[in-house]
């Protein structure tokens, strides 16, 4: 509990086995419930989770394989806490910082915190290529949605119970990580506003997510969503929406420099 709220922490995993049970290790006491949901693991994920204190669920359905995005709304199903915080299961995400996100939230009346890794403590954590792979997209929300995002697939968000029915989130892959950020900044009942979170390199298991394909993905994805579905327009910053391009333009000039360097 945190004043006075239950918190609730949802893992979505796919052979995860070493990093949740490094992750499950250092939860600190103030959470009260711990989801885990497995999409067709075949290493002990399942086991480790019950053993150090979570619910598990399995959860089969999946887009070419992966079940993240479906993993996490089921979670969304299953939990109970006021306080719903979703991160991944590789360990490379702060769980001490939840009690300083949720203090954040609580002073400023916030609903949904999007916790953002850059700018990167550890420069390594994230390599170039993909840091690059965030910049176009947060360039591409600047672009079509006017706004700037610091970091838009970050894998840890945060909101409360009362968020849940209004979110418009339904994507089973990975797009839902682009997804419900976009749900929730653009959603008139729901205050939104992103926070940043130390972030460390992944040192257990293997990553489940192909660069290429997911990135290219996501851009069609952010796309495709831009058309497709209502946006508060209030909440689209037009106001500053040159500024914002232009922004976003000189941050992907900057990144594509480094890159030639
Ligand atoms: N339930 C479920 N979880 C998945 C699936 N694919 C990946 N995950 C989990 O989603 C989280 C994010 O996957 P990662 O492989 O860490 O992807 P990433 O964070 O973008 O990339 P790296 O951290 O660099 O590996 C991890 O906890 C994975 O175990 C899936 O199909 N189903
Ligand atoms: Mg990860």
């Amino acid at each position: 509990m945190l004043y006075h709220k239950k918190i609730s922490v949802i893992i979505p995993c796919r052979n995860e086995e070493a990093a949740l049970y490094s992750l499950l290790q250092k939860m600190p006491d103030y959470v009260d419930e711990i989801v885990v949901i497995d999409n067709n693991s075949s290493d002990n994920t399942y086991r480790v989770a019950r053993a150090n204190c979570a619910k598990v669920f399995k959860e089969k359905k999946n887009t070419d394989g992966i079940g993240y995005g479906f993993a996490h709304q089921t979670g969304l199903t299953k939990v109970t806490g006021d306080y719903i915080i979703s991160m991944d299961g590789d360990d490379t995400y702060p769980v001490n910082s939840i009690r300083e996100i949720v203090t954040y939230m609580e002073i400023n009346s916030l609903d949904f915190v999007s916790c953002n890794r850059l700018p990167l403590e550890d420069n390594q954590a994230i390599t170039t290529m993909r840091k690059i792979g965030i910049g176009i997209l947060n360039s591409l929300i600047a672009f079509l949605y006017g706004y700037q995002f610091i970091d838009i697939l970050t894998g840890m968000w945060v909101m409360k119970k009362s968020v849940v029915p209004h979110l418009n989130a339904f994507e089973g892959g990975w797009d839902y990580s682009p997804e419900v950020k976009l749900a929730a900044l653009y959603n008139k009942e729901i205050n939104f506003s992103e926070y940043h979170i130390p972030y460390k390199l992944r040192i257990n298991g293997n990553s489940k997510l192909n660069m290429w394909k997911t990135g290219i993905g996501h851009f069609f994805f952010i796309i495709r969503r831009r058309f497709t579905k209502d946006n508060d327009l209030n909440k689209l910053h037009f106001k500053s929406y040159a500024l914002n391009t232009a922004r976003a333009f000189k941050a992907l000039i900057f990144l594509l420099l480094l890159k030639i360097k």
